[in-house]
This record gives structure tokens, C-alpha cells and sequence, in this order.
């Protein structure tokens, strides 16, 4: 029996990164277009290239979501999947990855496939592929294969993101947000903070001006949101450890949360947070 953790690339995680030997890991890549140039956000991708590609090119660039094709390999290669990809208000990825079960389970109707949308990215995906793995560990046959999706889609629901990023041009210009008033914002040192509804959309909640004051606001935020008690934190920062280390520090100052970990963001991620970006899931 094989158990299969299938993700997309806005997950962050990287393939060489998930260790578990009795678990099969794949994650399926989004493309990125910057002028002419398609990047594959896969483990070989270079990111200060990408960021460097971006800067250059000011003209068009866009992301695309993986094949219907791509997960369906990805889903063949195991017995039990389960599948988390980004917002499918975001992205088509969600549907690609629908499309893809049924696809394998009309030849293969042995096979078990779940698929969950994260109605976020980045950390909600990362701490929905650890959730996963654990419990997955506890049942190597998969004989509780639909409680283990039930739990999932709950600790899904329970997961939170919140994030502020430098620049929200990308997010912007390919309609993923709204505009923001105006370019003042960014040239008066104001920090937009932004979070995933429910539904999996991006909704501006707040600004603040100055780093501190703007972290200070965002982990108010957080602790708004849900009780974070005990809680799990991952920051996912585009080439920015030291900001976020610092916001680490204010995070463990004022929530009772369990453990803050700090992930680097792939391409994708790093295509929409820009540079020095920061999103925070718990
Ligand atoms: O299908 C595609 O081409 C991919 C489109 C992805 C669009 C948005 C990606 C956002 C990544 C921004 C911060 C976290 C957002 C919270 C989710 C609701 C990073």
C-alpha cells in the first residue's frame, strides 16, 4: 500500500525536503511566464534568478496552473492520495486536479483519491502536508483512509493566513486583488496587511507604517482571528529571513502559540509575495 501526499508547487515544499520513507511525496508544478521565458517552479528553479527575471522584465508576465495530465501521474504513482493544492479561487489547480481523479479512477477505480482545496496557499499547505504524514504514519494500511480526509478538511478549515507584502503589483495585475488606493500607499512607507477569507479569497484588512508597527498590527490580527493557543505558526518569506525572524519574535512576544517555523518561497509564492514578502498560516 502506498500512500501519496500529491501537492502543487505553492506549497513551498520542496520535493527534496519531505523525508518520510513510507510516504510517497509529489509536488506538481505551476509555470511562471516573465517575457519569453518559462520558469517550471520545481526543485531546480533558482529563485534569485526568477526575482531578477521579474525586475528586468516589466512588461508581460503571467502564472499558469499544472495539467489535468500532471496530477494524474502523480495520483497513478500511489494507492492512497491525498491531494492539497492552492485556493480554487485563486487558480485553476483545484479543478485540474478534479479533473485528474476522475480521469485515474475510470481506469483505476481501486485506487482512493482526495483531493482538498487549502482556500489558501503556501503554509496552510505546509502544515496540512505535515497534519497528513502523521497521520498517514499512524495508519500504514489506510484502512481509515475517509477519516483521515474528514480530519484534514477540518484542520483545514481551522487554518488561518494572514501576510504583508512589499509589492501587491502581481496580485493585482493579474485580478487576483483588488487595486489598492493608488500607488500613495506604497510611497508614503504604509504596509498593507492582507488575509484568505473563508472562501478562499485575498481581503485587505488593515495598514500600518513602519515594519514594527506593521508586524505589531498583523499578529493583532492573528490573535483576532482564532484562539492561538498552542498553535502551529509558519512563515513562508520571499529571500526575507531576517524580516521574518523578526516577526517571529513579536509573534512568540504576544500569542501563546506552540512553534513558529520559517519556510523560503518557490517560485510561484515568490512570483505574487515579490520580494521580502511575508504570509503567515497557523
Ligand atoms: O493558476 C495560476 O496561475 C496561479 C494563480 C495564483 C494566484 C495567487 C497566488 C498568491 C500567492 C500571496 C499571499 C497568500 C494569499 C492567501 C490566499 C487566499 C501568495
Amino acid at each position: 500500500m502506498i500512500w501519496n501526499i500529491v501537492t502543487d508547487s505553492s506549497s513551498d515544499v520542496l520535493e527534496s525536503s519531505f523525508t518520510n520513507e513510507r510516504i510517497r511525496f509529489e509536488s506538481v508544478p505551476l509555470r511562471i511566464l516573465v517575457g519569453e521565458t518559462e520558469y517550471i517552479d520545481n526543485d531546480a528553479l533558482v529563485i534569485p534568478e526568477l526575482l531578477n527575471a521579474m525586475a528586468a522584465e516589466k512588461s508581460a508576465s503571467s502564472t499558469a496552473c499544472p495539467s489535468p495530465e500532471a496530477f494524474a501521474q502523480a495520483f497513478i504513482a500511489g494507492d492512497c492520495s491525498i491531494c492539497f493544492t492552492i485556493s480554487a479561487n485563486l487558480s485553476g489547480t483545484y479543478n485540474a486536479a478534479v479533473l485528474a481523479r476522475e480521469m485515474v479512477l475510470e481506469d483505476h477505480p481501486e485506487k482512493k483519491i482526495c483531493i482538498i482545496d487549502s482556500k489558501s496557499t503556501a503554509g496552510a499547505m505546509e502544515l496540512l502536508i505535515r497534519r497528513a504524514a502523521e497521520l498517514m504514519e499512524a495508519d500504514p494500511e489506510g484502512t481509515n483512509f475517509d477519516g483521515i480526509c474528514d480530519q484534514l478538511r477540518m484542520y483545514q478549515a481551522s487554518l488561518r493566513t494572514v501576510f504583508t507584502l512589499e509589492a501587491y503589483d502581481n496580485l493585482i495585475k493579474n485580478g487576483r486583488m483588488r487595486p489598492l488606493v493608488g500607488n500613495l500607499l506604497h510611497s508614503l512607507g504604509i504596509h498593507v496587511i492582507a488575509d484568505a477569507t473563508p472562501q478562499g479569497t485575498i481581503h485587505v484588512c488593515g495598514k500600518a507604517k513602519g515594519e514594527l508597527r506593521t508586524f505589531k498590527a498583523l499578529v493583532q490580527h492573528m490573535g483576532e482571528s482564532k484562539d492561538c493557543t498552542g498553535a502551529e505558526v509558519v512563515i513562508h518569506h520571499c529571500e526575507n529571513l531576517t524580516g521574518a525572524m523578526r516577526l517571529r519574535d513579536v509573534i512568540v512576544r504576544e500569542l501563546p502559540v506552540k512553534s513558529v517555523g520559517f519556510c523560503s518561497c518557490r517560485g510561484l509564492t515568490t512570483y505574487y509575495a515579490m520580494q521580502n514578502g511575508l504570509i503567515v498560516s497557523f
